[in-house]
């Protein structure tokens, strides 16, 4: 095959790359309506940064984050092995999406979290699905390390992206990207890094792509950490990670390596930002291009302004930002960025001189 395959989207992500993932003909088409997430050309706000900005809008998935490609063909091919239950440690999307998944195959979950740490919306969403919600006082490493123990147990599957499954899905991304820009790739793709499952799955899609020649020409990877969970940057593991994008509060990433290599491969980065800077690309986002996502996924965009300002991005290019999760999940902090609302009495006239104050 030469061309993109066109199944509609909505049939899932399974049915419309089957021929191109890791699924046979008996892995059941589990599906939740993930994939196809728009690719936004966001004009405003990259004529004020200098370049032709794309916003790849993973945050459009039915959980709100990209982990439902992923978790769709996990859960598919768990179902198929017979597993009963789904198991992982999450920052909190995961957990959202494992939930989901299970609920509609109808598996049980286990979903084990740092207390505290996780927004409240990703652990409602867990709630709501049904999943049995186990908090740790520990960290996302701490949890990663018990679930992959109790993964080999009989009936039970990890979910987690060291799961291959997860990468196979994620990769569509990629494709989805290169699809919207005409069967190009973009010149850079800023994605943030946690666990670095994504990364891994972005750079195989693109390099798929390219040795089938669907592309000519492979991106640079633009890999972005929080400044306090930045094991890749700093060049070693970090035992207490920090950071106000609870999502990438990860110290020990399972697929580091991976991660550097498509730094390495591609010719990019891998660079960390602050939490004051990732949450100017975070107010940026909603006030500039109208797309309002998590903390962690802004940092993608972070990233971008500061690879514009030391020159590795050049002004004209066409670079594709992952905006991974959606911003309603995390509404504590988006709290602290907004202006409060005006209290007004309940007719025009009030209304009217209360828009008069603002100007
Ligand atoms: C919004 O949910 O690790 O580098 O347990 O939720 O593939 O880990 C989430 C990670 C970026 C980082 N953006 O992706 C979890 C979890 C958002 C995220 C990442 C995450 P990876």
């Amino acid at each position: 095959m030469t061309t993109a395959p066109t199944t509609p989207r909505g049939a899932g992500l399974i049915e419309r790359w089957h021929d191109h993932i890791d699924v046979d003909d008996d892995t059941p088409r589990v599906t939740i309506g993930e994939g196809g997430t728009p690719l936004v050309h966001a004009r405003r706000l990259g004529e004020r940064l200098g370049v032709e900005l794309h916003l790849k809008l993973e945050l459009a998935n039915p959980t709100g984050s990209f982990k439902d490609r992923g978790m769709c063909v996990a859960v598919a091919r768990a179902v198929q092995a017979g597993a009963t239950t789904l198991i992982c440690a999450s920052t909190g999307n995961t957990s959202a999406s494992a939930a989901a998944f299970a609920a509609a195959a109808g598996l049980k979950c286990v979903v084990v979290v740092p207390s505290g740490k996780i927004a409240a919306g990703k652990l409602l969403q867990a709630q709501v699905a049904g999943a049995l919600v186990v908090q740790i006082d520990g960290s996302f490493d701490d949890g990663l390390v018990a679930v992959r123990e109790l993964g080999e147990r009989p009936g039970m599957a990890l979910v987690n992206s060291v799961n291959p499954y997860r990468i196979e899905g994620q990769k569509t991304g990629a494709w989805e990207v290169c699809e919207d820009l005409g069967m190009q790739a973009p010149d850079w793709l800023c994605i943030p890094v946690g666990n670095a499952g994504n990364i891994t799955a972005y750079w195989r899609g693109f390099r798929e792509w390219h040795e089938r020649g669907l592309i000519d020409r492979l991106p640079k990877i633009l890999g972005v950490q929080a400044a306090g969970a930045a094991p890749l940057v700093d060049g070693a593991p970090v035992e207490h990670p920090e950071t106000i994008a609870t999502a990438i509060r990860i110290g020990k990433p399972a697929r580091g390596d991976q991660a550097l290599e498509a730094i390495e491969q591609s010719g990019g980065r891998i660079i960390k930002r602050t939490d004051a800077e990732l949450l100017e690309a975070y107010a940026a986002l909603p006030a500039e291009a109208g797309i309002f996502c998590e903390p962690a996924s802004a940092i993608s965009v972070a990233g971008l302004m500061s690879a514009l300002e030391d020159g590795t991005i050049e002004r004209g290019a066409r670079v594709a930002c992952v905006l991974t999760g959606h911003g309603l999940k995390d509404p504590d902090t988006a709290v602290e960025i907004v202006t409060p609302p005006i209290h007004c009495a309940p007719n025009a006239d009030a209304i009217a001189r209360a828009i008069d104050a603002a100007d």
